[in-house]
Parts: structure tokens; C-alpha cells; sequence
């Protein structure tokens, strides 16, 4: 039997309330940096010294934030939903991870990974790299870069019956792209944020995401979901 998947994208927002920074802010500044002067494959050639401290800065402060509350409720969607789940997450934090989502793409790479220039070999990494390391690089994905896991995103997206975008503006391809290709192969969209996007949504749910995303978990598993998870989880 074909069952249908909920698949779930989260951005910057989802962490906004464990106090780390979005990326599109009022000023248009990220944590002070123009995002092209710090996130492109030509700043780490053109001056590695700022692009490092940057990446250093933001690893540092990993170990002072936690998964919030709709972090939590993801993990218990997984668990009701088993392998008819799938998270997608386009931050670089390890916050999902820490609070035990497994069934997750990291579709913009981690903070707490680097990777060789030449080799392309991915190493666990948790403290600074050197500001003037040009071999070893953050495993982020950049302007220009090619996304991690696309194809298996594409996959899942056209086996979803519900796609839930968690807390991200829609500005940047291709996961921008995600809720029409979720629609066309006939899903409800549905999206949490602050304020409505301009993504293909049925429905936008507003409100911070640790107030919005556990109550709508709960009614997920208890309703419609509840007769899927038996036949895909
Ligand atoms: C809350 C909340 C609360 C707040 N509760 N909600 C022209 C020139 C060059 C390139 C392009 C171009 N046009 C298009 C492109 C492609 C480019 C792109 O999209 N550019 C646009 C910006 C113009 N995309 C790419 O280059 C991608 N790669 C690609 O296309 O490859 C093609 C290829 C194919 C084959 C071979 C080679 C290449 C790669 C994109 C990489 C994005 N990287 C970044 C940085 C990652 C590393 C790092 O973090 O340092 O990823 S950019 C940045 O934006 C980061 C994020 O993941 C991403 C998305 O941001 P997100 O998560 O949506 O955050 P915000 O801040 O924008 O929004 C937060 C939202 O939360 C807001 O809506 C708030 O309201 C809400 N919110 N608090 C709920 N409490």
C-alpha cells in the first residue's frame, strides 16, 4: 500500500526562541555580517580569517542553547509517525539532533562538521579551527553551493500527504521551492510563522513556534495521523 508521508522543514525561526539569531533581521544584518560577506565560497577564498572567526563564533555558542519546545514536539511526531516522517532542517545548529530527531536532513550542512576543500572527507568538530585554516572549512552549504540530500528530499516531498514549514522566510532556493512541490503531489501545506510568507500554504498558523507547534503535534497524532502512523510507522 502507498502511504503518504508528513515531511516538515524548519528554518531559523524554530531556534529563534532557544536564543539564537535568524537571519534576515530589520537591520538586513546577520549577526553584524552582510549574509553574501561571510556565506559564499569566494569570501573563505577571498579572506578565510573573517569567514573562520565567524563560523568559530557561532560553534562557541552552540553549547549555551537547548532544544525548545517545538524542537521536543518534532521528536514526538517522529516517534508516532516512525518512517512515514521526515524532518528536513535548513539550520546549521544541532538543535533538532540534540533533542533525538533521527529521520533528518540537514540540507545546509552543521556547524559541528567540518570537511576537507580537497578531499571532501567530514569530520565531528566542536571546538575553533584556526583563523587562517584554508584546507579545512565549516560543512555549510553557501550561496552557490549545491544542497545536501536533494534528491532524497525530492523523493519524500512527492509522497507527502501533509508538509509543515516551521519558521522560515521562503527567500532561499531550493527550500523555497518544497511547499509548491509538496502541493502538486497533493499535500495540505500548512505553516507556522510569526507572520504569513508568500509560500504555496493552505493554511498559516501564526505565533512563535514553541506556542504553536506542540499543540498542533498533539492533534496531529490524535486525529488524522493517528490511522497512517499504524500503517507507516
Ligand atoms: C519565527 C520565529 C518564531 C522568527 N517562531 N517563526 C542569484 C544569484 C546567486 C544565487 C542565486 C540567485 N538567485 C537564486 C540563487 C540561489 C541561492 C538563493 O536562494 N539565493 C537567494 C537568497 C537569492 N541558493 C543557493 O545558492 C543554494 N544552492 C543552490 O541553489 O545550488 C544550485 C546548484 C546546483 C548544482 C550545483 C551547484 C549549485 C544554496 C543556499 C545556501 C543557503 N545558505 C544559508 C547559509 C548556510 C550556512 C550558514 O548558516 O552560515 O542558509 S543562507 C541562510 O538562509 C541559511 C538559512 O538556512 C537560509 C534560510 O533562512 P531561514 O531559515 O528561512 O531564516 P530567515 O532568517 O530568512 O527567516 C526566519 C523566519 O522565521 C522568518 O520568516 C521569521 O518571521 C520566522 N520566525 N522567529 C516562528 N519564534
Amino acid at each position: 500500500m502507498s502511504v503518504g508521508t508528513v515531511v516538515v522543514l524548519t528554518g531559523a525561526g524554530i531556534s529563534a526562541e532557544s536564543g539564537l539569531s535568524t537571519f534576515r533581521g530589520p537591520d538586513g544584518l546577520w549577526e553584524g555580517h552582510h549574509v553574501a560577506d561571510v556565506a559564499t565560497p569566494e569570501a573563505f577564498t577571498h579572506d578565510p580569517v573573517t569567514v573562520q572567526r565567524f563560523y568559530n563564533r557561532l560553534r562557541a555558542r552552540l553549547p549555551a542553547v537547548t532544544p525548545n519546545a517545538a524542537h521536543h514536539a518534532l521528536v514526538r511526531l517522529e516517534h508516532a509517525m516512525g518512517t512515514a516522517f521526515h524532518l528536513i532542517t535548513q539550520n546549521i545548529d544541532d538543535l533538532h539532533q540534540r533533542a533525538g530527531s533521527t529521520r533528518i536532513t540537514a540540507m545546509h550542512g552543521g556547524l559541528t562538521m567540518i570537511r576537507h576543500v580537497d578531499t571532501g572527507d567530514v569530520l565531528s568538530w566542536h571546538g575553533d579551527l584556526p583563523e587562517n585554516e584554508q584546507h579545512w572549512r565549516p560543512h555549510v552549504v553557501w550561496f552557490g553551493e549545491r544542497t545536501i540530500g536533494l534528491d532524497h528530499i525530492t523523493e519524500m516531498l512527492s509522497q507527502a500527504m501533509l508538509f509543515l514549514a516551521i519558521g522560515t522566510s521562503g527567500t532561499v532556493y531550493p527550500a523555497n521551492q518544497f511547499a509548491a512541490i509538496a502541493k502538486r503531489a497533493g499535500a495540505t501545506t500548512i505553516e507556522v510563522n510569526l507572520e504569513a510568507t508568500a509560500g504555496a500554504f493552505d493554511f498559516t498558523l501564526t505565533g512563535p513556534a514553541t506556542q504553536v507547534v506542540p499543540g498542533l503535534v498533539e492533534r496531529l497524532i490524535e486525529g488524522p495521523l493517528a490511522a497512517l502512523a499504524v500503517h507507516g510507522g
